[in-house]
């Protein structure tokens, strides 16, 4: 399965081989997924799902400290500039469909395999609700606690504390939820994968799991999942030596403003 090294890309990455080799059709050989990809927790959901579905997939890194985010051939397939982001060679129609958005990646594999995300509409509706939430308030309060408590250059108390706040405040909203039912949507699904890689980092997010014993035991058997290992150790060792606090990573990511199309 995936993992490993993968080759650098180029533009704005080489394609390393696929790593994944399950197939859907006996009879069509599939072809492999394109992910565009960095390993944090916004990577992490689609390398996930992938795994979990057993989908062929090809790594294409896109070194966002570099600035390979900015390529325009990245560009064409996810215009804002942030990873993760998929080609499927074989889309609706067998024809080929670029997806930006992590949560609209989620949806549309879910759709495609049918696993992880029920098509009857209630089952859907409670996915869906987590996922969101995921996506418009985990993930960027989350983000900003990284940026404001491990990246900064100055070091400003009321940004640490107004993130670190709101992210306790959504950490006891995830651990209700849990309290009586084993995952966030009843079932086991891409609600969970999108949450998994931003609790893991409670530590440096000025947590403590103990404040929320349902969410650590979510947490522990979510990371206990092969596939979810395997996600998560995906492309690893290319994060390895780059420093964030390099004035250079973050000229590149820090402070960014608008660019003329
Ligand atoms: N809403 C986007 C967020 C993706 C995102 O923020 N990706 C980050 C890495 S976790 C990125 O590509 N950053 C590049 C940059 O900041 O220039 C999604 O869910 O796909």
């Amino acid at each position: 399965m995936a993992g490993g090294k993968a080759k650098r890309a180029g533009k704005p990455g080489a394609k390393a081989k696929p790593k994944a080799s399950a197939k859907i059709s006996k009879t069509k050989p599939a072809k492999p997924i394109e992910l565009y990809y960095w390993p944090t927790p916004n990577g992490f959901k689609i390398s996930i799902m992938l795994e979990e579905c057993r989908l062929p997939y090809t790594l294409i890194p896109v070194n966002i400290a570099k600035g390979e985010q900015f390529k325009p051939d990245f560009l064409q397939i996810a215009p804002n500039n942030r990873m993760p982001a998929i080609v499927d060679p074989q889309g609706p129609g067998g024809r080929r469909i670029s997806i930006f958005e992590s949560g609209a990646i989620l949806q549309y594999l879910g759709r495609k395999t049918g696993k992880f995300y029920p098509s009857d509409e209630r089952a859907r509706v409670e996915v869906e609700q987590w996922l969101f939430w995921q996506i418009g308030g985990l993930g960027p309060m989350a983000g900003q606690v990284h940026h404001f408590k491990n990246y900064a250059r100055v070091t400003i108390p009321y940004a640490i504390a107004r993130f670190v706040d709101e992210l306790n405040r959504l950490y006891g909203v995830m651990n209700t939820r849990l309290k009586d039912r084993e995952f966030l949507a009843g079932k086991y699904s891409i609600a969970d994968m999108a949450c998994v890689g931003w609790t893991n980092g409670w530590q440096r997010q000025g947590q403590d799991l103990d404040e929320f014993p349902h969410l650590k035991r979510w947490l522990e058997t979510v990371k206990a999942r092969p596939a979810v290992k395997r996600g998560m150790a995906l492309g690893l060792a290319l994060r390895k030596g780059i420093d964030m606090k390099d004035p250079k990573v973050q000229a590149v990511l820090f402070g960014q403003r608008a660019r003329a199309g």
